[in-house]
């Protein structure tokens, strides 16, 4: 709770267990919900989400899905909420640009990587599970289309555990701009940046780390030495459940060449060529996407652990100035 900014009339609303674990000092894990509306298909999204706030739970932490409702922050959601989110059709997809248009406007919105970083921030929330985070497009040479999740890593102090990016990016220069702008990028228990569906994108990953423990020592040095932004933790589909990098290939290259086709720019890129994976891999792509997202609510509560376990932090220069820009 420490790093709870926030002015009286923010409009930020803990569910009863997160404010529990929150003021106990228990770990707690954040949960996007653009996920939810823009990543996965209904029913799969809501049994998805649902189970993983289990697995967060029977790995000793209390989850925090978090999304904008009716202009107020929601940390942590009900299953009603929940469902209706993964039904409804008019929810806005959100991120650092358009957060505050959403909550001063009163409006329903899921929370990308970046937005929910932000609002775990706010929350006092240092881990974040999620699948796969946002990055530079392919084809950035003309479409400038790098997402808004990668600046938020260099400005946001949270941890991200995710399976990489998708091979539907352009993964190089991902990883070029992270190291651009300060942004650890830790390989659990691989020396290969993962990518996504497949255990290796065959980058290296410019970090690595083999325990929860080490990683929440490495962010404890970067508040010490008052350095701002979060951490990604790139964490590999476990074997069983990857589609090898060269079976994925094909269908990548079709959807992204059929986005410039139909001239799909901004925020509808992504959601257009996750939807499009899905058809074209004939719903295959979807048990590797809920596989991983639970492997990362593993590693995200035991990670959330090994924050809480040791002594308290000094407060951060830069801390929480860096939300407001
Ligand atoms: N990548 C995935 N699944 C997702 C997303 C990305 O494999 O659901 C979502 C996340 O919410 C991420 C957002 O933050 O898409 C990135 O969108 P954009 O590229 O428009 O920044
Ligand atoms: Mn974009």
């Amino acid at each position: 709770m420490k790093y709870h900014p926030g002015p009286d009339d923010l409009p930020l609303n803990f569910s009863d267990a997160v404010r529990q674990a929150l003021a106990a000092g228990r770990p707690v894990v954040a949960l996007e919900s653009t996920i939810i509306t823009h990543g996965m298909p209904f029913p799969e999204n809501v049994a998805t989400a649902r189970a993983v706030e289990e697995t967060v739970r029977e790995n000793g932490a209390t989850p925090a899905t978090i999304a904008i409702i009716e202009g107020r922050v929601r940390i942590g959601l009900e299953d009603a909420t929940l469902d209706w989110l993964g039904r409804a059709k008019d929810v806005l997809k959100l991120s650092r640009a358009d957060l505050a248009f959403a909550i001063a406007g009163g409006k329903n919105g899921s929370t990308t990587v970046a937005a929910t970083m932000i609002c775990a921030r706010l929350a006092g929330i240092d881990v974040f599970a999620t699948g796969g985070i946002g990055g530079v497009h392919r084809g950035f040479e003309t479409s400038s289309d790098v997402s808004a999740d990668l600046t938020e890593f260099a400005r946001t102090d949270v941890a991200v555990v995710c399976a990489g990016a998708k091979a539907l990016l352009d993964l190089p220069r991902t990883l070029e701009y992270l190291e651009t702008e300060g942004v650890p990028v830790i390989g659990y228990g691989t020396d290969l940046f993962p990518a996504f569906w497949s255990r290796s994108s065959g980058l290296p990953a410019p970090l690595r780390h083999d325990t929860p423990q080490a990683i929440a020592k490495m962010i404890r040095m970067r508040r010490l030495l008052g350095l701002s932004g979060g951490v990604v933790v790139a964490n590999p589909v476990l074997e069983r459940d990857e589609i090898p990098s060269e079976e994925i290939a094909a269908h990548i290259a079709q959807a992204v060449a059929e986005a410039e086709t139909a001239r799909i720019t901004g925020k509808a890129v992504t959601p257009f060529l996750l939807g499009r994976l899905l058809e074209l891999t004939q719903g295959r792509s979807l048990a590797t996407n809920i596989a991983l997202v639970h492997n990362n609510a593993v590693l995200a509560a035991q990670l959330a652990a090994a924050l809480r376990q040791d002594a308290p932090q000094p407060q951060p220069r830069s801390e929480p100035m860096q939300l407001v820009h």
